[in-house]
């Protein structure tokens, strides 16, 4: 019989920047369900990929002085890495700049167009850069961006349109009789009230302000709109629209699309909306999880916070990145990620509880039985809630994972681990060893440990790639024969194996040299913050009306009770001004007298402090501080500075 399928998606990560363990967190949750459902017998598909078009990736390419081929090449390479360092194992790859994937964009926005569905008009509105997102005036959150709080423009051209209103009403009664189809309810909610019912606008899916992009077949100055090229992603990966499509006929629709809670909109109203309007089924469901949160912050590269997955796994191992992300996060709700409590989590759960109960169990079969495992013996009052759990385990990890809930199935796991680390506390085996007569509960006790520890290993399988075959090893056990999901029940075990102590698989860390090491390691230095975002474009008229100024610096003195501030008197060429600069905690007063600086001339008077400031400094600040600029030559006090 042909296995079932099962075919799970990572969204398209942007290909802008080096990915922290935000963006991990998505993949090694998709990677830890396709495990399991390999392991569950699927024929299991599991896509990721890189979104590479885009005008915020051309701009960042070229402030990176690269062609935006070039520089997407570099980046895809680096996500590749990651994935493979954090064993992610998909099965298919798609980068949006594959010619298979164009070319089936083209074919999907022609046939909408042909059809009636795009129609060509004219864009007004908001749009935010960073999102590569459209807004109403009604949707910005106090005039920025509702997603990001960032600045939004006003764009005019002429643009495509994607009729999403003619779909709303199929898409809210889709969503109505579909409770699975969005998940969890929160998401669902949120979409049926934030989104649909107010009303679907027709979405604008065409450019013209720049081509780093797919080009619209017949209209080749419009590229297509980033997120329909991206979406479409999910179908022109298993062939859609080539002419091969066999993969897509035998995996479409999706079991799952995975994704962070901020990109459910574009999944859960655009996408089914495009497949509606292409005449093909919608995918089962659409999961959104929660973020990552640095210190209760979102972590992002424009805050700043980044954490950065390469150190950590070369310090800790995949397997402990991997665990703490499974586990620390309840699925569909926000997680915290802080070097301490990535520590103190590995310590507890890992060290001691499965490290521990792994080299107690091994230590005593060496101590008592020569390292071989013994057969059980007599009863002990101790195994029945023992074996009890351990059959119930197994069911309540595919439990969990059937509702893609890693977290819930860790614990469960967890729940056995430290049961058996009682176990070993109520039945004291070194004190059974003191007589004959107990030799056969001995036995029993250690037997009983050993297979307990083989079974979690086969229950650890998704989440920890690793660390089974640590266990198994230590245990005396095969690999190739212990890994079988079905046999993840006790009493499977052959006694008589030799068992081999092994170094402890995760040993104790030390806190305080753990969060001394982080600060050496410049975690710091790699969440440096990339060039802040560019403002909205200008012409030439609109810039020369802001007056520029050199000026020589006559006085500087600090604000009374103003740390920031500094005041100055400046001689604009026979004019004497005072401006109120907020340096005072980069410059001393007496390092700018004599100095010239850039100033605007034209600026409205205001009153700070009490002082009224006739202009502003110019400065510009990075990670280091603020630097005020100042001509590279002494010029005449009031020169223009253009
Ligand atoms: O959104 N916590 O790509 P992306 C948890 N290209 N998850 C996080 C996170 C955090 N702090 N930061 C990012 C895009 N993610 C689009 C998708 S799909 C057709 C196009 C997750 O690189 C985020 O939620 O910004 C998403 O699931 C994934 O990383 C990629 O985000």
């Amino acid at each position: 019989m042909a296995k079932p399928t099962y075919y799970l998606t990572t969204p398209l990560y942007y290909t802008s920047g080096r990915l922290h363990i935000g963006h991990a967190y998505t993949s090694v949750i998709a990677d830890a369900i396709a495990r399991y459902k390999r392991l569950r017998g699927y024929d299991v598909c599991l896509l990721t990929g890189t979104d590479e078009h885009g005008q915020k990736i051309q701009r960042t390419a070229e402030a990176a002085g690269k062609q935006p081929q070039e520089f997407v090449d570099g980046l895809v390479a680096t996500i590749k890495d990651l994935w493979q360092l954090l064993d992610v194992e998909y099965d298919v790859f798609i980068r949006t700049t594959a010619e298979h994937h164009e070319r089936a964009v083209q074919g999907i926005f022609e046939k909408l167009y042909k059809q009636g569905d795009i129609y060509k008009s004219e864009y007004q509105g908001w749009y935010c850069e960073p999102c590569e997102s459209f807004f109403t005036e009604r949707q910005l959150k106090d005039g920025k961006c509702p997603d990001c709080g960032r600045e939004v423009q006003w764009l005019k051209e002429e643009s495509y349109f994607f009729k999403l209103s003619k779909y709303q009403d199929r898409l809210l009664k889709y969503i109505e009789e579909h409770p699975e189809f969005i998940q969890p309810v929160s998401r669902r909610n949120e979409m049926i009230n934030t989104f649909i019912k107010p009303g679907l606008e027709d979405l604008c899916v065409s450019r013209t302000t720049f081509d780093w992009g797919v080009k619209v077949p017949f209209d080749p100055k419009h590229v297509v709109y980033v997120w329909l090229d991206a979406l479409s992603n999910y179908i022109t990966a298993l062939g859609y629209g080539s002419d091969d499509d066999s993969a897509f006929r035998r995996y479409w629709p999706a079991d799952v699309h995975l994704m962070g809670k901020e990109i459910v909109r574009f999944h859960a109203i655009i996408w089914p909306i495009i497949l509606m309007a292409l005449d093909l089924p919608l995918p089962k469901q659409v999961f959104g999880h929660g973020w990552l949160l640095f210190d209760d912050d979102k972590m992002s590269k424009s805050k700043g916070n980044v954490v950065d997955p390469v150190p950590l796994v070369a310090r800790y191992g995949s397997d402990a990145l991997r665990y703490y992300l499974l586990r620390e996060i309840a699925f569909g709700a926000d997680g915290n990620f802080t070097p301490e409590l990535f520590i103190t989590r590995l310590n507890a759960d890992l060290a001691n509880d499965l490290g521990n109960l792994l080299s107690r169990t091994v230590a005593m079969i060496e101590k008592y039985f020569a390292g071989q495992i013994p057969a059980p013996g007599e009863a002990t009052d101790f195994d029945a809630s023992l074996l009890e759990l351990a059959y119930t385990t197994k069911d309540q990890v595919e439990q969990a994972m059937d509702n893609l809930r890693p977290q819930v199935a860790l614990e469960a796991i967890w729940q056995l681990v430290k049961r058996a680390n009682k176990y070993i506390d109520e039945t004291m085996p070194w004190v059974l060893a003191k007589e004959e007569a107990k030799r056969g509960q001995l036995a029993t006790v250690l037997y009983n440990l050993a297979d307990v520890l083989r079974l979690t290993a086969i229950l650890l399988q998704p989440f920890m790639p690793r660390t089974p075959q640590r266990i198994w090893e230590q245990l005396g056990l095969v690999a190739s024969q212990e890994a079988q999901w079905e046999q993840a029940v006790p009493g499977r075990l052959a006694a008589g194996q030799q068992v081999k102590k092994g170094e402890a698989i995760f040993p104790r860390l030390d806190l305080k040299a753990e969060l001394a090491a982080w600060e050496e390691e410049g975690q710091k230095e790699e969440a440096k913050p990339l060039t802040p975002p560019l403002a909205e474009e200008v012409d030439i008229d609109y810039f020369s009306k802001v007056d520029l100024r050199v000026v020589n610096v006559l006085a500087a003195e600090r604000v009374p009770k103003a740390d920031r501030l500094l005041k100055l008197q400046v001689a604009l060429g026979p004019e004497r001004r005072t401006i109120v600069a907020g340096i005072a905690q980069h410059y001393e007063p007496e390092e700018l007298v004599g100095k010239q600086v850039v100033i605007v001339a034209n600026l409205k008077p205001a009153k700070i402090r009490g002082i009224e400031s006739q202009g502003m400094v110019l400065a510009a600040s990075d990670e280091k501080g603020l630097a005020v600029l100042t001509p590279q030559r002494p010029v005449e006090a009031g020169s223009k500075a253009k």
